[in-house]
């Protein structure tokens, strides 16, 4: 198979559809990082450190609000907030939303997390089918700064049931709607290059090949050289014993260099 080759994430910012990939694709430009770090982490004081911290290197911080244990909306979202406008980062909450639209709109909008106030980007898996995307952009309604959606169309994890056929339906679905739904998390280039959708990627490790409960990880060439425009790490950055700094720089230069290889 012949390598493939994408344009420029800069040629890409005047012709894409959705509002929130234009946004995105601007901020990689400007701070040259594919890069987004998987904060997983338990504490407030932990997530707002590594935001701080990890801050310059990364396009994205990815998200899981609901394991914080010390949570309040005040003191985590406002300030994740303010780190967001301060360093040029985009936030993505990971919620994986899988209910009928109905429902999704009141997790996406209510609650203690609010999530749609604040995250920039979440994601749903195509599973119920058109209504769960209807839901979520229903949610948006009120909202007057830039929101998108990623389908999950692949995962990581080893026996994962998201391929073949259900793939092919996930991109179907993202069709519907390419103001809101931008792109996939996904392990493989999807849809056609003319339909740019933005394609993030975890599972990405230099270091291990698993972590013993079905995660499996790629490396950062094989990911972006496979047509991953953002690649997703967490714990290959932050993990015990790891300098989550230094490990950002080294994830962000191998991703740019990646990507650089690959444009036309
Ligand atoms: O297929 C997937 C989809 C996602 S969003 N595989 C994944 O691992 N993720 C998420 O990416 C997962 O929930 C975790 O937050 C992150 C990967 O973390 P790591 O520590 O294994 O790099």
């Amino acid at each position: 198979m012949s390598p493939i080759t994408l344009k420029a994430y800069e040629d890409r910012i005047a012709t894409h559809p959705s509002p929130l990939a234009r946004r995105l694709l601007k901020i990689m430009t400007d701070k040259k990082t594919n890069l987004c770090v998987s904060l997983d982490v338990d504490t407030k004081d932990e997530l707002l450190r590594l935001a701080d911290t990890l801050g310059p290197y990364v396009c994205v911080f990815k998200t899981h609000v609901d394991t914080i244990e010390d949570y309040t909306y005040e003191s985590v979202i406002v300030p994740l907030v303010e780190l967001s406008k301060r360093h040029n980062f985009l936030i993505f909450e990971d919620r994986k939303f899988a209910d009928i639209g109905s429902t999704v709109k009141s997790q996406y909008t209510s609650g203690i997390f609010k999530i749609v106030q604040w995250a920039h980007i979440t994601n749903a898996h195509a599973l119920p089918g058109p209504g769960i995307v209807d839901g979520l952009c229903a949610g948006t309604k009120d909202i007057s700064e830039e929101r998108g959606l990623l389908l999950l169309a692949e995962m990581s994890s080893s026996g994962s049931l998201a391929t073949g056929d259900y793939t092919d339906k996930t991109v179907d679905l993202a069709r519907r709607n390419k103001l809101f739904t931008f792109g996939f998390i996904a392990q493989n280039r999807l849809g056609a290059d003319d339909e740019d959708f933005i394609i993030m990627t975890p599972g990405v490790g230099l270091d291990d090949k698993g972590d013993g409960l079905g995660q499996q990880y790629r490396t950062v060439d094989d990911a972006v050289s496979g047509g991953s425009d953002i690649i997703i790490v967490g714990r290959g950055i932050f993990a015990k014993g790891r300098d989550a700094v230094a490990e950002s720089k080294r994830y962000r230069e191998a991703g740019w260099k990646a990507y650089t290889a690959r444009v036309k």
